[in-house]
């Protein structure tokens, strides 16, 4: 019995730019390749949208994508019961053809209360969305248990999967499916997970995860942890030059094998770093230039889409020099029918020139939705002020988000009016009058 795990889709990232199409033909590529493969079942660990308010032609696109499994996916595989997930929550329609099994991700995390794109597809019949719950089914080989725990905030990761405690389905084949950084498998450095691979329920004949961008395996009590990666170059990084795009596809025989399928749709990438010691701006354009042309000759894989050039300068420029002064997109002009370049001088400084900016300059790279930016950095202002939590501020920036003021206002109104009565209490224990 085939299954396929497929993850971190990002469906309209890079949208009104020149890679707009891209996360949607390598979704499709994935969901085609995985039916031609076998598969009987096909599991999406999360991020299938880059935002959590996807746009009507991103919805679009993605429908009829995720239709296909449901349209020409065949499966022997029956639902034999579900753990704390209602049958009503999801339409008898998903579980035609070869059905999609999902969880959410941080890009698709929404405040409670309020619906998130997976959640929606869900609504659609496309597919049956998981978070603390389980899936039992009946197939060839035996019963299979799917048990998922869709994203939630990094530092609560560990208490919370904790907190639900899944226990492995007697009898059955196990997985289970998460949507979070693990150990030393991190989306960035500048990322803390709180779960270890030694906290993963130990039992499990299988663990996946969805979130890290390049596809790796690991092992957890003994069992295969594997990460398929995003289908898409989302980081631009060096790892994403290095490490191939695609999905893991399972064997379920009378044990598991499983083979990374590497795919055909993804654009070239070339990354490079340039490090330089007083460099003149002239020399630079010229060094530049050469080395755009040196990776275009490189050997190509897919000659269909214009390859991705990324350069990364750093070190520094002669004294008199600006980083101003260099002009990388007269560079980028001049190679835009040959390939798509992108070149960062973020981190190359003129002696003269020292970088005031080095907040924004990490922001930047760490490439979070905007608003994970915001709480991230209000996050660590309030651990900077030693903030003791009489207000939890994450549903209320929530609130904030979704243009809820009247509830946020309430919500810091009833904290407010709790401590002035915890202080009027105090006060007359003080002096009982
Ligand atoms: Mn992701």
């Amino acid at each position: 019995m085939k299954i396929a795990v497929i993850s971190d889709n990002h469906l309209g990232v890079k949208w009104g730019t020149a890679r707009e199409q891209d996360s949607f033909n390598q979704t499709k590529e994935s969901i085609e390749r995985a039916l031609e493969l076998g598969a009987e079942l096909i599991l999406e660990l999360g991020d299938i949208f880059n935002t959590r308010t996807p746009r009507q032609e991103v919805w679009a696109q993605a429908m009829r994508i995720l239709s296909i499994p449901l349209a020409r996916g065949r499966s022997e595989i029956k639902l034999d019961r579900t753990i704390d997930k209602d049958k009503d929550d999801f339409s008898p329609v998903a579980l035609r053809g070869a059905p999609v099994i999902a969880l959410h991700g941080n890009h698709e995390r929404r405040t409670r209360g309020f619906v998130n794109p997976v959640q929606a597809l869900e609504a659609a019949g496309l597919l049956i969305y998981l978070h603390h719950n389980v899936l039992i089914f009946d197939t060839p080989r035996g019963k299979l248990a799917i048990h998922g725990m869709s994203n939630v905030p990094e530092q609560h990761a560990r208490n919370v999967l904790a907190a639900w405690n899944p226990k492995p389905v007697e009898g059955a084949f196990n997985i289970l499916m998460l949507h979070q950084s693990v150990g030393q498998y991190v989306y960035s450095s500048e990322e803390f997970p709180t779960i270890d691979l030694a906290d993963l329920p130990p039992g499990f004949d299988l663990y996946l995860c969805g979130h890290i961008h390049y596809h790796a395996d690991a092992v957890a009590h003994g069992k295969p942890l594997l990460f398929p990666g995003s289908t898409e170059r989302t980081q631009l990084l060096q790892v994403e030059a290095e490490v191939p795009k695609g999905f893991y596809m399972l064997d379920l025989g009378d044990g598991l094998s499983y083979e990374f399928i590497e795919l055909k749709s993804t654009r070239d990438f070339y990354y490079e770093e340039m490090k330089f010691d007083g460099i003149r701006i002239p020399q630079l354009n010229e060094v530049v230039r050469a080395k755009a042309r040196e990776l275009l000759e490189r050997p190509r894989r897919n000659l269909e889409k214009l390859p991705l050039i990324r350069l990364r300068l750093t070190g520094t420029l002669a004294k008199e020099a600006s980083r101003s002064e260099f002009d990388e997109r007269a560079i980028i002009q001049e190679f835009a029918d040959r390939a798509l370049v992108a070149i960062s001088k973020g981190d190359l400084t003129s002696p003269g020139l020292e970088e005031k900016v080095q907040l924004l300059r990490e922001l930047r790279e760490r490439r979070l939705p905007i608003d994970e930016m915001a709480m991230s950095m209000l996050e660590g202002n309030l651990r900077d002020m030693k903030y003791n939590h009489p207000l939890d501020v994450r549903p209320l920036y929530g609130l904030l988000v979704e243009k809820r003021e009247d509830e946020a206002f309430q919500k810091v109104l009833g904290v407010v009016e709790n401590q002035i009565k915890t202080e009027l209490g105090r006060k007359s224990d003080d002096n009982p009058s």
